[in-house]
């Protein structure tokens, strides 16, 4: 098994050549500092949801790793469980009776396409007993795009073709995107 020897200078060379990039992604989910992360905390209408999203440069691209507990668990049998889950571009996890978190805003989505090529679109979060460990690989943003907006976790599947947001029904729960 390759020992990897994982520095800023020689992450693109790795991300490039090595012949398990997952390997390296596990890696350094498990051994360094992410550059950024949001504390991700459900409201009193929602429940105790509460996680944490991690970001973390590695060669052209970012690694997102979103732990969470407490999402809602249904009871039909037929429940999916699935969240949809985006970067919003809002700044704040504040808002009104209504909509919680309205203040999160819409879907980042600098380049103005349709949904699901937002760059805030991410994958869902699939529930397993409330709870959810998802992890996925994009250049879609950079740390420094992503700094002070917001992550959402929907109550609703997102079903990657409803514009502006795959119907994925309300919010229900919010972090702020923090410089580590
Ligand atoms: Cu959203």
């Amino acid at each position: 098994m390759k020992n990897l020897n994982i520095d800023e200078k020689n992450m693109d060379e790795i991300c490039n050549n090595y012949d398990n990039p997952g390997r390296l992604f596990m890696e350094i989910a498990l051994t360094q500092m992410p550059a950024a992360y949001a504390e991700l905390m459900g409201n009193p209408g929602t429940g105790e949801i509460n996680g944490i999203v991690r970001f973390f440069p590695i060669g052209a691209g970012i690694l997102v790793n979103a732990e969470v507990y407490g999402l809602p668990t249904g009871i039909d049998p037929c429940s999916s469980d699935i969240f949809g889950f985006h970067i919003h571009e809002g700044h704040s996890c504040t808002g009104n009776d209504d909509d919680p978190y309205a203040n999160a805003g819409a879907h980042y989505n600098p380049s103005l396409c349709p949904h699901p090529a937002h760059e805030g679109d991410m994958p869902p979060l699939f529930g397993y007993n409330g709870s959810a460990w998802m992890m996925y690989y994009t250049d879609r943003f950079t740390i420094s795009n992503i700094i002070g907006k917001t992550v959402i976790i929907h109550s609703q599947p997102d079903d990657f073709t409803t514009q502006p947001s795959g119907n994925s029904g309300t919010k229900i729960a919010c972090g702020t995107i923090q410089e580590v």
